[in-house]
């Protein structure tokens, strides 16, 4: 069993072992889970097939992998289980590098990094407000120092928009709380990897959501509510250049609503926060600073009672 503590020293193939502890896998399925290049897994499983970690094993026209046995999984799982610990307890390095990587364009470094928190069962929550969320702020301050030009703020952003489809695939919805929300930016407004985090949370929470993007104008906006009539409307508002923007189309979701027909309408964002008096006139329900105090104080209380709690 030597060989397997050998494989698990590159980097590579510990990801493939950690992916194979979760069952059997076609080259194809571990090259969408990793990120690698067909060639490498290709080259990586054979290795580890010669040297009786991994078999294959044919099933009409696919060959599917898996570990070899129930040893080889419990050596994988105990050691896959110190370095996810080790994620844990390092998030800001673990933020910090993903910045690098991101900003790099390496997005299987990217990959790698969330993997390891996500097999460390670090709740979706977690993950986005403790490790990628601060990675993109580190993005910003390099960018501001003129370390990194906008092309890798802009790949950065991107490679930071598909982890946490990543994330998303790898999280159960609870059950379905029969509550729609729609999420959406104002025109101008093109900031959309917090809003994202907030939906994906909802997701995840179990209730239905509707996620109209960035920039959307306010007609469009209006018509979405109307026909999905949803119980929740988030906008957010991130930079100055969207807040005339934002700050109109609260006020035209707000004279929305009748008596008949009430959805509550929070919005955030760092400019709705230095700007919280004037959203707050214009008809938000709430203002929020952070996807965790939205999940933590605002959410429950909206879902239990319908109502915004007074945080402040
Ligand atoms: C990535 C990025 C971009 C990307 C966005 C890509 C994308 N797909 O989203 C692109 C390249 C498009 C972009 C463009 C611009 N950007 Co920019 N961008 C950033 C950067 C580096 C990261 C943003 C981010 O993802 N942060 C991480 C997320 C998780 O944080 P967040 O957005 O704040 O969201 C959290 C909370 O605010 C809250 N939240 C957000 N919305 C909502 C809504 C509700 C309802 C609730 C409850 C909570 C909530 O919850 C989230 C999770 O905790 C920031 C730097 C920074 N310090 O944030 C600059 C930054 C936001 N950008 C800035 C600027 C100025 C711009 C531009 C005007 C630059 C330019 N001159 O072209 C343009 C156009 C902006 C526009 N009109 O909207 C400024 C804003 C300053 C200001 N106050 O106006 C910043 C702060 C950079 C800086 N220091 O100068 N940007």
């Amino acid at each position: 069993m030597i060989h397997v503590y050998e494989e698990l020293g590159d980097t590579s193939r510990r990801r493939l072992l950690g992916e194979l502890c979760t069952g059997p896998k076609t080259v194809t399925d571990l090259v969408s889970a990793t990120c690698m290049k067909q060639p490498n897994v290709s080259t990586h499983l054979a290795r580890m097939k010669v040297k009786g970690i991994v078999r294959a094993e044919k099933v009409g026209r696919q060959v599917f992998y898996s570990l070899m046995s129930a040893e080889v999984e419990a050596i994988v799982k105990s050691a896959l289980t110190k370095r996810d610990m080790h994620v844990t307890c390092c998030l800001k390095e673990a933020s910090a590098n993903y910045a690098t990587a991101a900003t790099n364009g390496d997005e299987s470094s990217c990959a790698e990094i969330v993997d390891l928190a996500i097999r460390a069962k670090m709740p979706l929550l977690d993950i986005y407000q403790e490790l990628l969320g601060p990675a993109m702020i580190l993005v910003g301050a390099w960018y501001r120092a003129e370390k990194i030009g906008t092309a890798q703020e802009h790949m950065a952003s991107a490679i930071t928009e598909r982890m946490m489809a990543r994330v998303m695939q790898s999280v159960m919805p609870a059950k379905n709380v029969e509550r729609t929300a729609l999420l959406g930016c104002g025109p101008n407004s093109w900031h959309v990897i917090g809003l994202r985090m907030l939906g994906d949370y909802l997701t995840v929470s179990g209730w239905r959501t509707l996620f109209l993007g960035a920039n959307v104008p306010h007609n469009c906006f209006l018509k979405a509510v109307d026909q999905n009539q949803p119980d929740l409307v988030l906008v957010s508002c991130v930079a100055q250049d969207g807040f005339d923007g934002g700050l109109s189309l609260i006020r035209e979701l707000s004279g929305r609503r009748s008596s008949t027909y009430r959805f509550t309408i929070g919005v955030g964002g760092p400019c709705v926060c230095m700007n919280r008096e004037a959203f707050l006139e214009a008809g938000a329900d709430f203002t929020c600073s952070s996807l965790k105090l939205f999940a933590e104080e605002y959410l429950p209380s909206i879902e239990r009672t319908g109502k915004v709690p007074a945080v402040a």
